[in-house]
């Protein structure tokens, strides 16, 4: 499939090779990984390679508001190097304040020179809240509030980008009572942008929609909060390593016990993966060994990527089951053989004798037992034994 696209595409690899530092097999993988992370149709990552290859690299401004840097760092991190230098080279990143060699004026000049020599071309990334409050003072750059330079820039920028929470919609900076009125970039533009929360978020979605811009001249698709759907249309529940568990009723209770360290569902220490949308199962980009994420290094998911959830609702508690209610009693594995009925069992019975959902609360009163609350799991064995 390699030689079939260099010969279709007529791709220099070897000018892509001294370019990217990167051999002809990896920049094929990454065009590859990048198309199936989009979602395209085969025959994408030709496009995507011919792309990288020839296109001028648009010209990015990057600006940095309310924020601890997170953002910048979760891209550029060490552990991958392929990654900061793929995106350097993809992109002229013409203004970004952390990565700038200059500072002061010539820093501002730059930015400026880069908005005139590009108008109406460039990419816009802003990183950060915005304080909208007693007219923005709480946060200047160079002697100018965010506001006025999210305007400015925005103003002649091809698309915005708001990069990680803070940007799309406030993030940390937003938590109530929000003293400094702090908001995204969309809503102080009033326009839509692209979003793409996470707090840090995932690299690989900026760079798969900035790839997307460079080999399409167009942004992907969008959903309704401005994100797009290639990364954002799915929960992380329905692509969670440990579902499996959660639908067995298999569930962690504490830190460090048997449960956690046999690696089973986190829903109950909190994981919010049942209604928060984003690909980190899928697109990997934690440091922990070759790649990661949260909830595969055993931290529940606390939604850093949903307005509403992170910073808002507590680490601990339970999220909303969005797509699955799971059953009151679970199954168990293998019963164990004893005189008494077992709990499972008896609820299996109430179920087949018509009684199904009322049979729950019933049966427990029966058994003289509380009827369980939604989500708990009644019928761990040996510790709930009815009868
Ligand atoms: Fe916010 Fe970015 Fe969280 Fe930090 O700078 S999304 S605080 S990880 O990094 O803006
Ligand atoms: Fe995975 Fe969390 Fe869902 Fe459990 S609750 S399956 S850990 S996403
Ligand atoms: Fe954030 Fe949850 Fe992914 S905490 S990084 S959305 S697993």
């Amino acid at each position: 499939m390699h030689a079939q696209i260099q010969e279709q595409h007529s791709i220099d690899f070897d000018a892509i090779e001294d370019r990217l530092g990167m051999s002809r097999r990896d920049f094929l993988k990454f065009c590859t990984v990048t198309a199936s992370t989009l979602g395209l149709s085969a025959g994408a990552e030709a496009a995507i390679a011919k792309a990288i290859e020839s296109a001028k690299r648009p010209s990015v401004i990057w600006l940095h508001f309310q924020e601890c840097t997170g953002c910048t760092e979760s891209l550029l991190r060490a552990n991958h190097p392929t990654l900061e230098r793929l995106i350097l080279d993809i992109i002229s990143l013409d203004y970004h304040e952390t990565l700038f060699a200059a500072a002061g004026h010539q820093a501002e000049a730059a930015r400026h020179q880069a908005m005139k020599d590009n108008k109406g071309k460039y990419l816009l990334v802003v990183e950060g809240a915005i304080p909208v409050k007693d007219n923005g003072i709480y946060c200047k750059i160079g002697g100018q509030t965010a506001v006025d330079m999210l305007k400015e820039c925005a103003a002649d920028a091809a698309a915005v980008v708001a990069i990680g929470s803070c940007a799309s919609w406030g993030g940390v900076p937003s938590t109530k009572p929000n003293p400094t009125g702090s908001e995204g970039a969309g809503e102080v533009l009033g326009k839509t942008v692209v979003n793409l929360p996470g707090c840090p978020p995932n690299p690989y979605n900026l760079i798969s929609t900035v790839v997307h811009y460079l080999t399409f001249n167009d942004l992907p698709a969008l959903d309704t909060k401005g994100r797009p759907k290639f990364a954002y249309g799915r929960l992380i529940h329905e692509n969670c390593e440990r579902r499996g568990h959660f639908d067995a009723g298999r569930f962690a209770k504490e830190f460090g016990d048997e449960g956690h360290r046999k690696g089973w569902c986190l829903y109950k220490l909190g994981c919010k993966g049942p209604e928060t949308h984003a690909n980190c199962p899928a697109v990997l980009f934690g440091d922990v060994s070759n790649a990661s994420w949260p909830v595969g290094t055993g931290h529940p998911c606390i939604g850093c990527t949903e307005e509403g959830i992170v910073f808002t609702k507590p680490i601990h508690a339970l999220a909303e089951l969005k797509t699955v209610t799971p059953p009151v009693f679970f199954a168990r594995p293998a019963e164990e053989r004893g005189t008494g009925v077992t709990f499972a069992a008896a609820a299996a019975l109430a179920a087949i004798a018509g009684a199904a959902a009322g049979g729950t609360a019933m049966l427990a009163r029966n058994l003289g037992k509380k009827a369980p609350e939604p989500g708990q799991d009644a019928a761990r064995p040996a510790e709930k034994k009815g009868g």
